[in-house]
């Protein structure tokens, strides 16, 4: 009657609004939960992390951490004792996960932009290591190839609001020219916006911004954020659902790809 939950840093808002639902869903169910943060050298202390529920007799866990599909097949085949679902995993890898669209939100983003006329774009992904991050970035940049565009320049940051502050400020001596800039998440959009107003440079007036995750707050930024939804309480509530579901048996356990949707606001025109 205990599910674990392994997640990677609670100070950011996503995996702390996926962590919200998973207790909500788990506690609905009458399930505890039993929750591991990670942060730094991941593959290291997730299994640290693991280790440290089993010792709990927990024996489902959802894992909410970045991993290459390589490394998630590693620790399923090291931990046949325990049942693991993932959160933040190539959605077509081989695991058990349920995860978003990479491509649907980040096509959609582009697509939009294009319309309204913008053709020079800079990126601001999030951090190299992360999978997620850069099968966005990849989609952005597929996208502009399929309207023959490339970025005028590609930046990465590491998710938070500082680095997305930092990143739109390198971009703009890089290249200063230009109108629409794709970011890689809410976070580093507030720390863009932030930014931008201290430059006096007008959003959408000069540039336009398009963040991701519409977390909560993202809705009360000044301007309220475009941004592409992914609904994290939905996940929450289907990883455990389909935790709860499955069994040993491997036909019990389907993953599902939920879909990530561009929310138009005010910071793009
Ligand atoms: C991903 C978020 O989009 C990003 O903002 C950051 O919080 C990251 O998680 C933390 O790992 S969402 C993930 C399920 C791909």
């Amino acid at each position: 009657t205990t599910l674990g939950l392994v997640t990677t840093s609670l100070a950011l808002h996503a995996p702390s609004q996926v962590a919200a639902a998973v207790k909500r869903y788990a506690n609905a169910a009458d399930y505890q939960v039993l929750i591991a943060m990670i942060d730094e050298n991941v593959n290291q202390s997730l299994q640290n992390c693991i280790n440290e529920l089993k010792s709990q007799r927990v024996d489902k866990v959802i894992i909410n951490v970045p991993l290459e599909s390589s490394d998630a097949e590693q620790i399923v085949q090291e931990n046949d004792d325990i049942l693991c679902l993932f959160l933040d995993v190539d959605p077509y890898s081989a695991v058990f996960n349920v995860s978003f669209n990479p491509a649907d939100g980040t096509r959609a983003s582009v697509k939009y932009l294009y319309e309204q006329g913008h053709r020079e774009f800079a990126l601001l992904a999030g951090p190299e290591e992360s999978v997620s991050a850069n099968l966005r970035l990849k989609s952005w940049l597929d996208t502009l190839e399929s309207y023959r565009l490339k970025p005028v320049s590609v930046s990465h940051g590491n998710w938070d609001a500082q680095s997305g502050y930092n990143g739109v400020l390198q971009l703009l001596r890089e290249a200063p020219e230009f109108s629409a800039l794709l970011v890689g998440n809410d976070q580093m959009a507030l720390g863009v916006l932030s930014a931008l107003h201290q430059r006096g440079v007008a959003v959408p007036g000069q540039i336009s911004v398009i963040g991701y995750d519409d977390t909560y707050e993202s809705a009360f930024f000044h301007p309220a954020l475009t941004t592409v939804s992914l609904d994290l309480d939905l996940q929450g509530k289907e990883a455990v659902a389909r935790l709860l579901l499955a069994s040993e048996q491997d036909e019990q356990r389907s993953s599902s790809i939920l879909p990530a949707k561009l929310v138009v606001r005010s910071s793009t025109g």
